[in-house]
C-alpha cells in the first residue's frame, strides 16, 4: 500500500525546494555510507548537477554523535542553504535546535529510520521532514532511504527516473527482498525500472552473494540464503550437485528448470526460489541489484569515491572483486562455524561466544546473518560476539520480527536498556539490532539472568 497523506507531504517538500532552490548559495548533501545511503546521495547529486546548484556532498558513517559532527559543518547565519539528509538524520530533538539557531538554512530531511517528533513545540518552518515512518509507512518493506530519495528527485525533476535502477540497488542492499517480495514504494520504484527497461526481472535460484558465479560456487558462497546442506564448502557443493546429476559448472543464471526443481528438493532453505534482477549492461558481480549493493557497501566506509564510481562502471576491477569474493566467502565461513558452535542456550536467549573463532570486525555481520538466514530458533534473542584485545566483552543482540511480536513489541533495545540499567554495562540499539559492552566478569551474569529480563519486558 502506498500512502496519499505521505504522497502530498513529499510532492509538498520537492515543491518547496524547488521553488526555494536559486535563493541557495549552496547545498549540503550529507548521506549514509552503506549501500542504500550512498545511493540516496548519488540521487541527490545527479538532481543537484542537472539542476545546475552548487553543493558539497560528505558521506558519514554515524561514527560520532551527531553533536559532533554537525558542528564540523561550520554553518553560520550569513549563508543562504539548504541542507539534505539522506538515509540518515540528527535526532528531532538537535534538528529543532539547529532550525532555530539557523533561520538562514533549509532542512530536508529524506531519512526512512524512526523518528521521533519532539514533543513540546511546534515544528520550525525551516524543517521539511520526508520521513514516511510519519505516515505510517514500513521504513523497509515499504520504503527505503534510496526509494525515499528517488521520489523526492522525481518529483523535483522528471528525467531523473532514468535513474530507477540506481534506487533499486539500494532496495535490494536494504529490504534484502526477492522482487517478488518487494511491497508498496519499493516495489512501483521496481515496476518503472522493468518498464524502462533499465533492468530484466528473472525467475529461478535465488543465491545471493553469489548470483554471478557457477552453481557449486555459488551453494558454498551464498549469504542468502545460506546452504546449511554445503556449510560453506564447495566440495560438498560438488557432490551435492552431481548426486543430482547436475552440471557444477553450470551458471546460475543459466540453470535449466528441472535442475532448480531438483535443487528446491534436495535444500532446506525456505527461500531459495524467487525472483532477482539483472542489468542487462553489467556485467559480473555488478550485474545483480544484491551483489551490486554488496561492493557499494563494502568499499563505502573506506573508500567512498570509488564506492560511487561503480555505479557508472559496466564491471568492477580485478582489486575490488578480491575485497568483494573474500568478505562474502569469510562471511559464508562465518556462518558455517556460527551453525557449529556450541551456543548456551535458556528459554528465551541463544548465546554464542566467538572468541578466537571468527574474527572480531566480522561478528556483527555474522550475527545479522545468522538471524536473517533464522540459523537459531526465531522466537529466541541472540547474544553473539566475544572478548576484544581490550579485555571487554563486545557482544551484538539480534532478534527477529516474531521474537518483538511475542514480547509486547519490544526487543533489542530494550533488552539492552533493562540490562545495563540493572547490571551496568553499556549499549543501545533499535528493536530487531543493537550493542553491548560488558566487563567480563559481566558476561556471564548476562546470560544467567537474561531470561528474567526478557520476561519482564
Ligand atoms: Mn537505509
Amino acid at each position: 500500500m502506498t500512502s496519499k497523506n505521505f504522497d502530498q507531504h513529499l510532492e509538498m517538500c520537492a515543491l518547496e525546494f524547488s521553488e526555494k532552490r536559486s535563493t541557495y548559495d549552496k547545498v549540503i548533501s550529507i548521506h549514509h555510507t552503506d549501500a542504500d545511503g550512498i545511493c540516496s546521495g548519488i540521487l541527490i547529486a545527479k538532481l543537484l548537477d542537472k539542476l545546475r546548484i552548487p553543493y558539497i556532498q560528505q558521506g558519514f558513517n554515524l561514527e560520532v554523535p551527531w553533536d559532533e559532527f554537525l558542528p564540523t559543518l561550520a554553518l553560520n547565519t550569513e549563508q543562504k542553504l539548504a541542507i539534505f539528509f539522506s538515509d540518515l538524520g540528527p535526532s528531532g530533538e538537535l534538528l529543532w535546535t539547529y532550525a532555530k539557531k539557523f533561520p538562514n538554512i533549509d532542512f530536508f530531511i529524506l531519512d526512512h529510520h524512526r523518528f521521533q517528533v519532539p514533543s513540546s513545540e511546534n515544528q520550525p518552518q525551516n524543517i521539511y521532514n520526508a520521513n514516511p515512518t510519519l505516515f505510517g509507512l514500513h521504513g523497509l518493506k515499504e520504503i527505503v532511504g534510496a526509494a525515499l530519495n528517488y521520489l523526492f528527485v522525481t518529483s523535483v525533476d522528471e528525467s531523473m527516473r532514468k535513474y530507477a535502477w540506481i534506487a533499486i540497488i539500494g532496495i535490494s542492499g536494504d529490504s534484502l527482498n526477492h522482487f517478488d517480495e518487494f511491497q508498496s514504494y519499493n516495489r512501483v520504484i521496481l515496476e518503472e525500472g522493468l518498464s524502462l527497461e533499465q533492468l530484466e526481472k528473472r525467475e529461478g535460484i535465488c543465491l545471493f552473494g553469489a548470483q554471478f558465479e557457477r552453481i557449486d560456487k555459488a551453494l558454498a558462497t551464498s549469504i542468502l540464503p545460506f546452504i546449511p546442506e554445503v556449510g560453506g564448502s564447495r566440495k560438498q557443493a560438488k557432490t551435492l550437485l552431481q548426486n543430482l546429476g547436475i552440471d557444477p559448472s553450470v551458471k546460475v543464471e543459466d540453470l535449466e528448470p528441472e535442475d532448480v526443481a531438483k535443487l528446491e528438493k534436495a535444500l532446506s532453505p525456505k527461500t531459495l526460489l524467487g525472483e532477482y534482477g539483472v542489468f542487462p549492461k553489467k556485467f559480473g558481480i555488478l550485474r545483480h541489484p544484491f551483489e551490486h549493493a554488496q561492493i557499494l557497501s563494502i568499499l563505502g566506509s573506506k573508500q567512498l569515491n570509488e564506492a560511487k564510481n561503480m555505479l557508472g562502471r559496466p564491471r568492477i576491477t580485478a582489486d575490488v572483486k578480491k575485497k568483494f569474493t573474500e568478505y562474502i566467502s569469510a562471511l559464508s565461513h562465518n556462518l558455517a562455524t556460527f551453525v557449529s558452535l556450541p551456543k548456551a542456550e535458556t528459554t528465551h536467549a541463544i548465546c554464542v561466544d566467538l572468541t578466537s573463532s571468527i574474527p572480531l570486525e566480522m561478528w556483527s555481520d555474522t550475527g545479522s546473518f545468522a538471524s536473517i538466514n533464522q540459523l537459531y530458533d526465531p522466537m529466541k534473542m541472540l547474544f553473539i560476539g566475544g572478548q576484544t584485545p581490550e579485555g571487554v566483552y563486545k557482544v551484538s543482540v539480534r532478534c527477529t520480527p516474531e521474537f518483538i511480536a511475542a514480547h509486547n513489541q519490544q526487543g533489542a533495545v530494550h533488552v539492552i536498556r533493562a540490562f545495563t540499567a540493572k547490571f551496568g554495562g553499556n549499549g543501545g540499539g533499535h528493536g530487531l539490532a543493537g550493542g553491548i559492552r560488558l566487563s567480563l566478569e559481566l558476561y556471564p551474569v548476562l546470560i544467567q539472568h537474561v531470561d528474567e529480563i526478557i520476561k519482564g519486558l
